[in-house]
């Protein structure tokens, strides 16, 4: 797609005629609260961008490297800036306890990207889930009134194809590639009814990441605040959940219902075969050895 295409109003764009009674009919793409799944082949990204262009929005996409995760920030941020929100206005804020070693990425003129420095941390448990902390307090301090929405991804991933804006919406959760396809009694959330995560067996709507959700800056700023809320309080009762603040996250999704849905296609993962419904592999994360890169 060209740019002066990007540029044209949807009332003087030709684009093919939308239908309500033939398109996908392999996956759902609507949830039971009605919030759209986005699916490849469920939307047309030049009437989206089109749509998007008159708004004159700015995202902002935080991603955090600390320790050994540093190596994994080329891929991600040169993926992202061929995939990423491409002719828009993207701001990137990079977490790290090096920041010497953020390569140094050729980006377009619409594009920027902020260091901002963090401790360095021992447990790899601490490093997810203070990232909560972290994108709080990035939204009180410095994206307040700038940045229309933010997403947060996991590093140690890379982009394969578009991500734009078909993705925007009030809050955005993204399923899980490992546990879409199994029933809710099997999903990895926390179970101890003791936990502020807590979500009994019988009960929630999927099984989301950790690893990519955003919104709009104030319900991604709500789900930050709350999600390190939760986590800290169960700390002082010696609890950590199952998946750290993904465990959280899900809680929270739970109970405030995402707006939009992403499919699996916005994080899958290498060491996964594609699953037939799966059209486009948009994001996903690369296969690591965790004993070899994570503090313990
Ligand atoms: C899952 C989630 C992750 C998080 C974690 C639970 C996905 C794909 N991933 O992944 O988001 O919820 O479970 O805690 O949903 N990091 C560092 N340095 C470290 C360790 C972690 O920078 O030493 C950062 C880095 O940005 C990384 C993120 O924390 O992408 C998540 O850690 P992970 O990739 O080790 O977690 P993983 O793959 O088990």
């Amino acid at each position: 797609q060209s740019h002066e295409l990007h540029m044209v109003a949807p009332d003087h764009l030709k684009y093919d005629q939308p239908s309500i009674v033939s398109g996908r009919n392999d996956v759902v793409t609507v949830t039971p609260w009605l919030a759209p799944v986005v699916w490849e082949g469920t939307f047309n990204p030049v009437l989206l961008d089109s749509i998007y262009k008159l708004q004159n929005i700015t995202v902002a996409a935080t991603v955090f490297a600390v320790g050994k995760y540093v190596m994994f920030l080329k891929d991600f941020l040169e993926t992202a800036e061929q995939h990423f929100f491409v002719g828009f206005r993207v701001h990137m804020y990079v977490f790290t306890d090096q920041p010497d070693s953020v390569p140094q990425i050729k980006m377009a003129a619409d594009r920027q990207l902020t260091v901002l420095p963090v401790p360095s941390s021992k447990r790899w448990q601490e490093i997810s889930a203070r990232r909560m902390e972290l994108i709080q307090k990035l939204i009180e301090e410095k994206l307040r009134n700038n940045i229309d929405y933010i997403f947060c991804l996991d590093v140690d991933s890379k982009f394969h194809g578009r991500w734009g804006t078909e993705s925007l919406g009030g809050l955005i959760a993204v399923i899980h590639p490992g546990y879409y396809r199994d029933n809710r009694k099997r999903f990895p959330y926390e179970r101890r009814p003791e936990s502020r995560a807590y979500i009994a067996t019988g009960e929630g709507d999927f099984y989301y990441c950790g690893g990519a959700f955003g919104g709009m800056l104030q319900e991604v700023h709500q789900l930050a605040k709350t999600c390190r809320t939760n986590f800290e309080a169960d700390a002082k009762e010696g609890i950590e959940a199952a998946w750290q603040e993904e465990s959280h996250l899900n809680r929270y999704m739970w109970v405030n219902k995402p707006s939009k849905v992403l499919s699996p296609e916005y994080l899958w993962q290498d060491f996964k075969a594609r699953n037939p419904e799966v059209h486009i592999i948009r994001f996903s994360g690369v296969v690591k050895n965790y004993a070899a890169i994570r503090p313990n």
